[in-house]
């Protein structure tokens, strides 16, 4: 690629369980691939890969692993998706990830981890341009259907996760009322999300 062509945007969502960013990031893909964007939309834990199957066997309670072992497999399998995402977003491509480092410190540092050991293993993945909190309170999103199904899906720890997440926010952070209709979140997304788009496609380095 030549060093002037386009970058991809790399987008985030972030929030508690049940905040609603799976289906806000299926409607984002579908809005900038109408625009005629190359977009692709990603989750973490990504439980396709070995990694993803360990991770995904742990949050279904169906294996047991000490706190500091799951936090290192949860970043692992950042890290074996790191150089494709490179390859992704040079070659053009945005892509709007469901959940990254910032819920792999929000979620560890709130079973008592020390915030920066949790930190430590995300140094190098490649920095957001923009983050986007869906903002709901731990009690809101509780009444959502499908809670408690997995192992962190419970109220009184998602209060100290949503407590993490406040310590976490940094210059590419933008807070999202995710209590609203789907439709309005969707609408607040879908300025922040373009016009991030358009900003890296004219040049602003990619970090990490
Ligand atoms: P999801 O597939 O988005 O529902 O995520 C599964 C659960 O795993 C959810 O409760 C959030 C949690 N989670 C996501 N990423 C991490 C991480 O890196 N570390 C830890 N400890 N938990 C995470
Ligand atoms: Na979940
Ligand atoms: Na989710």
């Amino acid at each position: 690629n030549h060093s002037s062509d386009p970058r991809g945007a790399l987008i985030v969502l972030e929030g508690l369980d049940r905040c609603g960013k799976t289906s806000q990031s299926s409607r984002l893909l579908s809005y900038l691939e109408e625009l005629g964007h190359a977009v692709e939309s990603w989750r973490f834990p990504d439980r396709t890969t070995n990694v993803g199957q360990m991770i995904s066997s742990y949050l279904a309670n169906k294996s047991h692993l000490d706190d500091h072992t799951i936090h290192l497999l949860f970043s692992a399998n950042r890290w074996e998706k790191r150089s494709l995402m490179e390859s992704k977003l040079k070659s053009g491509t945005t892509l709007i990830i469901d959940r990254y480092s910032y819920s792999g410190v929000a979620f560890s540092s709130a079973k008592g981890l020390d915030m920066e050991w949790c930190k430590a293993p995300e140094i190098g993945l490649l920095a957001p341009d923009l983050v986007l909190y869906l903002d709901i309170s731990p009690e809101k999103a509780a009444e959502r259907g499908g809670y408690g199904e997995e192992r962190y899906e419970q109220l009184e720890f998602q209060e100290k996760v949503a407590e993490s997440y406040k310590t976490l926010r940094d210059a590419s952070w933008k807070n999202i009322d995710a209590t609203l209709p789907i439709e309005d979140v969707e609408k607040q997304l879908r300025e922040t999300v373009l016009n991030c788009v358009e900003t890296c496609g004219k040049g602003k380095p990619l970090s990490g």
